[in-house]
């Protein structure tokens, strides 16, 4: 079966990844196209082996037989070009998150909800926020000892969140520091390079960022619960992989050997705790890989019957690109496409 692709954003850190891994899982692409911004635009990418060029993104009919568009392009193209996108059928399978909290979109991470990606009535499924994707997987999996009611997280969210440009700015930094030359801030408020900044996205009325309320409403949406989750969005000097401090209450008590035959029975989670070898997740052993790994299990010493975790995962990859082409592929599976 052929499956005729699109790829939006295609110059960016997810585009890239998206050609990347369209090669990597044997993606049945029968064509493939990408599409930017007029700068972008006549880029050429090989692409699982197909010379691709880059088109510009435009109020036209360039999306007549396109199967499946995966779309990273920011909130605002993704709102100014989705009719563009679906008009004439194509599944747009949207990165960012302008259409995450549409009651007619549903929000998919296929480990966890899978079956709500089968009502598209806008031809749009959303993919979640790269904060929210592993801490879901992870809550999914306890979610089945008991209905969790209430998380608190600390996320420590690497340079990639902000895109290439942002994690140029970290390796320049880096070179400017050990030259002894002025260092740079463009993307970040702050100097990233030895440093961490509790500020990721803008800031709500409530003093929360938007960052933090996405891990909040869209953890709700995707487990279709009540869950009440409070975070606080850092980011940290890492290149590619976000981790997250997470503390969880369930309506019964869990325990930790619960919790963990729980995380090992997960699907998308792989279990790296044993402190005493000093094994445990980080951003290094997580970036450019799939899974979500989860280490640090214990119980909750401030709340007796609450669990607390670690959780690391490539956030070009889980957290964006590697789980749009989930959700394609488990459609594909279910037959979405069949023609
Ligand atoms: C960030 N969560 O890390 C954002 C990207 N979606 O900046």
């Amino acid at each position: 079966m052929g499956i005729k692709i699109a790829i939006v954003g295609a110059s960016g850190a997810v585009g890239g990844e998206f050609m990347r891994l369209i090669e990597q899982c044997n993606f049945p692409a029968a064509e493939i196209r990408l599409f930017g911004s007029s700068r972008s635009a006549g880029k050429e990418y090989k692409v699982a082996g197909q010379l691709c060029k880059v088109e510009e993104l435009q109020d036209n009919d360039a999306f007549r037989g396109v199967d499946i568009a995966f779309v990273s392009a920011g909130g605002d193209t993704s709102r100014k070009y989705a009719e563009v996108i679906t008009r004439h059928g194509a599944l747009m399978i949207d990165n960012s998150s302008a259409f995450r909290m549409a009651e007619d979109v549903p929000l998919v991470v296929p480990e966890v909800n899978p079956t709500d990606a089968l009502v598209t009535p806008r031809n749009i499924i959303a993919n979640p926020n790269c904060s929210t994707i592993q801490m879901v997987v992870a809550l999914h999996a306890l979610n089945k000892i008991t209905p969790l009611r209430q998380v608190h997280v600390a996320t420590y969210q690497a340079a990639s969140g902000a895109g290439n440009l942002a994690m140029e700015e970290l390796r320049q930094q880096v070179r400017d520091e050990a030259e002894n030359r002025p260092l740079e801030v463009n993307k970040f408020a702050h100097q990233l390079l030895y440093n961490v900044i509790p500020h990721i996205d803008v800031f709500a009325d409530d003093d929360y960022t938007k960052e933090e309320l996405k891990m909040y409403h869209e953890t709700q949406k995707i487990l279709h619960s009540s869950i009440a989750v409070s975070a606080t969005c850092v980011r940290v000097p890492v290149l590619r992989a976000h981790s997250e401090a997470i503390w969880v209450e369930g309506e019964r008590a869990i325990t930790p050997e619960e919790a963990r035959r729980a995380f090992e029975a997960q699907e998308g989670i792989v279990v790296v705790d044993d402190p005493k070898q000093l094994r445990y997740p980080m951003p290094l052993l997580a970036a450019d890989q799939d899974p979500v790994y989860v280490g640090r299990i214990r119980q909750d010493i401030a709340h007796p019957g609450g669990i607390t975790f670690w959780c690391v995962a490539d956030q070009i990859r889980k957290g964006a690109a590697l789980n749009a082409v989930q959700i394609a592929e488990w459609l594909i599976a279910h037959g979405r496409f069949a023609k």
